[in-house]
């Protein structure tokens, strides 16, 4: 059985990949801060597979750096991590952002992800056994107004992809990166602040992507044969064209 270590595992993309892969021959650490939603995940799923969860916040390096070190024996040979921790904080033209958000954003979607990779990475090389997969989207491959510091975090997650991919498979250590268009999560209520009805109407008028059609690919990323690495790979709701281009009806 692999083991899988899911930043972001108490909402969205991330817990629907707990779900997927916990029937998928993979013993689960799930990750996120609200220790309370993952304790109930985890014994949702322990009738599957063996869980374990590990609360911190991947903006503080220490905090990413004890919570990997504090692993039992048996679950530090981390076979697949999946960057998937991410936000999008507020949505306004540069001159008017907020400094606090950009912040955020940095440390989240950035540093954080750079954090958990370092900490997990010694072990993989040892074992010349691993994959990272990140989550990406589509707004680190366009830009869109207003998006400014999110599309600039999300377009260093591609890039590091690309360039981690580079320094890893001499070390048989397999990265992809996902970028997904719109998928209904909390996603949206996190960037505007916990505004429904506007978080809402991103959703509204047009189909998009749940959070269980990008677990289900995820989980086919993970699921290669060992030769096979989906290096990147961009999942659209039918209704989206473009970072811009959503048919929808309203
Ligand atoms: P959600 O808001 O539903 O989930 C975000 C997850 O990230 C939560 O589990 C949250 O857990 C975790 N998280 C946030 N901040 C921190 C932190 N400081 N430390 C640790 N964990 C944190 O959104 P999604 O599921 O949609 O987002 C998952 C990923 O998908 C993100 O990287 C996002 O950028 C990306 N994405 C989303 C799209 C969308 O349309 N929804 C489209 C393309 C990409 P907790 O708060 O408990 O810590
Ligand atoms: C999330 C998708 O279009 O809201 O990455 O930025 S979008």
């Amino acid at each position: 059985m692999r083991i899988a270590l899911i930043t972001g595992a108490t909402s969205g993309i991330g817990l629907a990949t707990a779900e997927a892969l916990a029937t998928q021959n993979f013993k689960l650490i799930l990750c996120g801060r609200r220790a309370e939603r993952l304790q109930v995940l985890a014994e949702k799923l322990a009738v599957h597979t063996e869980v374990c969860t590990l609360s911190f916040d991947v903006r503080i390096h220490t905090e990413v750096e004890n919570a990997i070190a504090s692993l039992p024996t048996d679950w530090q040979n981390i076979d697949l991590l999946l960057n998937n921790a991410g936000n999008a904080h507020g949505l306004s033209p540069i001159q008017e952002g907020n400094i606090a958000d950009w912040e955020n954003m940095i440390d989240l979607n950035v540093k954080g992800l750079l954090y958990v990779s370092r900490a997990v990475l010694p072990a993989m090389i040892a074992r010349r056994q691993g994959h990272i997969i990140h989550i990406g989207s589509l707004a680190g491959q366009e830009a869109y107004p207003n998006g400014n510091v999110y599309c600039a975090t999300k377009s260093a997650v591609a890039m590091l992809g690309a360039t981690m991919r580079m320094d890893l498979f001499k070390h048989n250590i397999r990265v992809s990166t996902i970028n997904p268009g719109l998928v209904e999560t909390e996603f949206s209520m996190v960037r505007f602040k916990g505004d429904t009805a506007r978080a809402g109407k991103v959703y509204e008028g047009y189909t998009s992507l749940t959070a269980q059609d990008v677990a289900e690919v995820i989980a086919f990323v993970a699921t290669r044969p060992a030769h096979v690495n989906i290096a990147e790979l961009l999942l659209l709701p039918t209704d989206q064209a473009a970072a811009t281009m959503v048919n929808k009806t309203l």
